[in-house]
């Protein structure tokens, strides 16, 4: 038999990456009520295929370097599609270009494995750096449709760093073939990041969330998420944006927000996955939180709790980007549980598992933000003294 030049320490490391693919993922200790967290994270670097980064060939490659590494892998899209969980994941590289590559699996919580190769987008925009972000939608029209942020060099400055984020469109049917559509273009605002597009047409026409922003990290006189519609998806123009869910002095929304995962609908309305973002002296703070639009009107908000739903815990609190957890992707399966892909400082990506019937309670039984210190006192004193009339009713 001839010598293999495959080189031995690929098939040593790739023997460490299959017990790392075979491992359980357990429910961790944490409690709120609310969802469950899992210890591990479902996706790391250490999961992308060895060959994405090695070359493997003895000959070539006699030390077996990595050739071309990976940062990190974290933002993912998610969808159930032909019964395997699917996660459109962000993936940077060591040069800090992102890109996105499909993984996936039998199990919601462990088991995602990466398809052969990373997705080759078509290119249709020369101007384009940087992808990131995907948001998968199951339209009604029949197809998956991916939108993403589109990120290029702002040339009309003066300013090495300066760039323009836009929304760009691609769809599928299978996660194989995509499709690039013309990116999202909305007249009165000159950027757009964490665009999702609805499941369903809303007066006839395509309805996306936005997020207004007048610079590339500053959403400056963007006033939140907004809600717009669109006639014509391969080439779509949002002429108007309405703020659904507002930024707000001293909340978790006061410096940016932005829409997460693509809508859920439910029996008492959109269920939404957000994410809030405020200034500390640390630096930008990252939380999800959740709120619910209407059927009918969904740019109307009809439940908003108070607060964050999830923020970064114990070791989810240190990365690239400290202090982030970020979320573009959920799935609702069909026994009314929610997975909700979260990823922690722009470095790796965790699940929290709920339901609908949980985030309905939590969204509509949660009180709003109070604004105030002391309006939040009596709110938290009301609830003080109706739990300690209960106690004394029943002699505890
Ligand atoms: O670094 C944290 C997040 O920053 C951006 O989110 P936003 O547009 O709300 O500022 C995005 O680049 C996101 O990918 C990143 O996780």
């Amino acid at each position: 038999m001839s010598k293999s030049n495959i080189h031995p320490e690929y098939l040593r490391r790739r023997a460490l990456q299959e017990a790392l693919y075979a491992r359980k993922n357990r429910k961790s200790d944490f409690y709120n009520g609310i969802y469950d967290r899992y210890e591990d994270p479902v996706l790391t670097r250490e999961h992308l295929p060895l060959h994405w980064r090695y070359d493997i060939d003895a000959r070539t490659n006699p030390h077996f370097m990595e050739r071309l590494g990976i940062n990190a892998a974290f933002n993912s899209g998610a969808i159930k599609h032909d019964g395997k969980y699917c996660l459109v994941v962000r993936v940077e590289g060591m040069d800090r270009k992102s890109f996105f590559a499909v993984a996936e699996s039998d199990s919601p919580v462990e088991g995602f494995r990466f398809r052969e190769k990373p997705v080759l987008l078509p290119d249709t925009c020369p101007e384009e750096t940087n992808v990131y972000d995907m948001r998968l939608t199951k339209h009604e029209d029949g197809w998956i449709y991916g939108v993403f942020c589109s990120e290029s060099k702002d040339r009309s400055v003066n300013d090495l760093s300066a760039a323009v984020a836009a929304a760009g469109i691609v769809r599928t049917k299978d996660l194989v073939n995509w499709e690039r559509l013309d990116n999202l273009v909305t007249l009165n605002s000159p950027q757009q990041r964490n665009v999702d597009l609805m499941p369903e047409f809303v007066d006839g026409k395509y309805a996306f969330y936005t997020r207004p922003m007048d610079d590339f990290i500053d959403t400056g006189s963007g006033g939140g998420i907004g809600f717009g519609l669109c006639d014509d998806i391969a080439h779509a123009v949002i002429d108007e944006e309405r703020i659904t869910s507002p930024r707000r002095y001293h909340t978790i929304t006061e410096a940016k927000n932005g829409e997460g995962a693509t809508p859920i609908k439910t029996d008492r309305g959109w269920l939404h996955i957000a994410h809030g973002v405020r200034n500390t002296a640390a630096g930008l703070r990252y939380v999800i939180y959740a709120f619910v639009t209407d059927l009918k009107e969904p740019w109307k908000v009809i439940a908003e709790p108070g607060g964050y739903l999830i923020a970064p815990l114990g070791s989810e609190r240190v990365g690239d980007v400290s202090n982030v957890v970020f979320t573009n992707g959920a799935i609702a399966d069909d026994d009314g549980k929610v997975y909700i892909y979260y990823a922690s400082c722009d470095t790796r990506l965790h699940v929290a598992e709920t339901t609908v019937e949980k985030l309905l309670d939590y969204a509509f039984n949660t009180p709003p933000d109070a604004l105030r210190s002391r309006d939040c006192v009596a709110q938290r004193c009301e609830l003080i003294d109706r739990n300690l009339a209960l106690l004394a009713e029943e002699g505890i």
